[in-house]
């Protein structure tokens, strides 16, 4: 069942051969969408809050325990790990020291591909927004318009708190500087900047 996706080719793969066992139901409000370019042997026309609405108590719960513990094997069959000892600078240590040095506090924010993928894993969130990202959409710069957003977006006291000691407003990447620049954390934290593409820190921008 799709509800308010389009069944991109990145989802389906060559068209006629995308499930073709699945009985296919597409919920969207816009009728041009439906069976665009799967056809779909159930359409339902309409807004996806008020169809999940009423479709859910029709529904009767299915715990799918056996298809929990096939994904719990592989959870614990593929760790998210890599190789500690090399002395290459790795992406997901980086991500890991990120963590540390924000204090899991920090709003990351992504561009696509690899990266966001390890800053997915290994970036350990514990609140919602906390980890934004265009997902499967794809967009590609993404990341830094989103992290120059997302403090705007916070609470007064959450904003600014991964910047650096002694940084001058000013000498930000992509900061106006001056107003709403202010570092919040004075007790000091390493500078936090990742250089080039990759996750970008939010405090880090603003
Ligand atoms: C605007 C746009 N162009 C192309 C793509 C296809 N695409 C997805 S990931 C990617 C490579 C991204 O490379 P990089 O930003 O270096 O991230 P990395 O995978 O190296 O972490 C490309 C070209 C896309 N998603 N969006
Ligand atoms: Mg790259």
């Amino acid at each position: 069942m799709a509800v308010g996706a389009r069944f991109d080719d990145r989802v389906t793969g060559k068209i006629s051969e995308f499930a073709p066992k699945a009985i296919k139901a597409h919920v969207d409000i816009d009728p041009s969408a439906i069976s665009k370019s799967v056809a779909v042997d159930i359409a339902v026309v309409g807004h996806a809050r008020l169809v999940l609405k009423q479709l859910l108590p029709l529904l009767d719960a299915e715990p799918r325990r056996e298809w929990v513990r096939e994904v719990r094997g592989w959870i614990q069959g593929f760790p998210f790990a890599y190789d500690r000892q090399t002395p290459e600078l790795l992406p997901q240590y980086v991500i890991e020291q990120i963590y540390e040095v924000t204090r899991g506090n920090a709003i990351i924010t992504t561009d696509v591909g690899q990266h966001q993928m390890w800053s997915a894993h290994f970036y350990k969130y514990a609140r919602p927004r906390q980890f934004i990202s265009s997902g499967g959409l794809g967009t590609m710069g993404f990341g830094l318009p989103a992290a120059i957003g997302a403090p705007i977006r916070l609470p007064r006291q959450d904003r600014g708190v991964h910047r650096g000691r002694r940084q001058h407003p000013d000498e930000l990447p992509g900061a106006g500087g001056g107003r709403g620049a202010r570092a919040a954390d004075q007790r000091g934290h390493p500078e936090q900047r990742v250089p080039g593409h990759g996750a970008a820190v939010a405090g880090d921008v603003l």
